[in-house]
């Protein structure tokens, strides 16, 4: 009877990106407070973090998922009961912004992630001449890709940490909770209107 009977409600989020924007450094930032040195991520990595919402705790599973070419044919997998998406983007790399942004809105088109909130990170801040958050969110035109979801912008960088828990906090906010009646009710609406829509075809 220890902890392991103690189930807190879970939402899990999904860490995507390209390779290299700082998924795997923002992650154990977030998990141990410190720097380690990454790897290229082959598969994934998993951690859980707890947090108070709406007066309860919650446990986040945040999911790292290997950005490189081979990978991304399996995002989908992983698409399933997310509850929300943070996008990594390496402000830094402005030849790669591109095919950040078409990453970004192949992801946004899944079925499985209708209506989830996106908090996008514009990470490495700490670089000079690094892209503004509003510069990216510009760029990636999210007022418009994001008009049926919410959405916010954190600049961090996961290399010194700033912002770094800002963004973790504006994760635990705009998460949907499947056990959180109101979150329930709204994804209800959207599976409704879902299917309205595919009617008229
Ligand atoms: N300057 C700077 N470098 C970073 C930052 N975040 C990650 N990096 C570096 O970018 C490289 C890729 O990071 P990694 O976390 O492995 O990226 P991933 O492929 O998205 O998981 C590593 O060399 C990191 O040290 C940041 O905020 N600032
Ligand atoms: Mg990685």
């Amino acid at each position: 009877m220890g902890q392991r009977g103690s189930k807190l409600p879970e939402a899990r989020v999904l860490l995507l990106g390209l390779d290299n924007a700082g998924k795997s450094t923002l992650l154990y930032k977030l998990k141990h407070n410190a720097r380690v040195s990454t790897v290229p991520t082959i598969g994934f990595n998993v951690e859980m973090l707890e947090a108070r919402k709406n007066k309860k705790n919650i446990a986040l599973t945040l999911w790292d998922i290997g950005g490189q070419g081979k990978m991304r044919q399996h995002w989908n997998s992983f698409h399933q009961d997310t509850a929300a998406i943070v996008f990594v983007v390496d402000s830094s790399d402005r030849q790669r912004l591109e095919e950040a942004r078409r990453e970004l809105e192949n992801t946004l088109r899944s079925d499985q992630l209708r209506g989830r909130p996106l908090i996008l990170l514009a990470n490495k801040q700490d670089v000079n001449d690094a892209l503004t958050g509003t510069e990216i969110k510009d760029q990636f035109n999210l007022k418009k890709t994001c008009s049926d979801r919410d959405w916010f912008v954190q600049p961090c960088s996961a290399s010194t940490g700033v912002g770094v828990q800002e963004a973790f906090r504006q994760v635990v906010r705009m998460v949907k909770l499947t056990s959180d009646s109101e979150a329930m009710k709204d994804s209800i609406k959207e599976t409704v209107h879902y299917f309205k829509a595919s009617m008229r075809h």
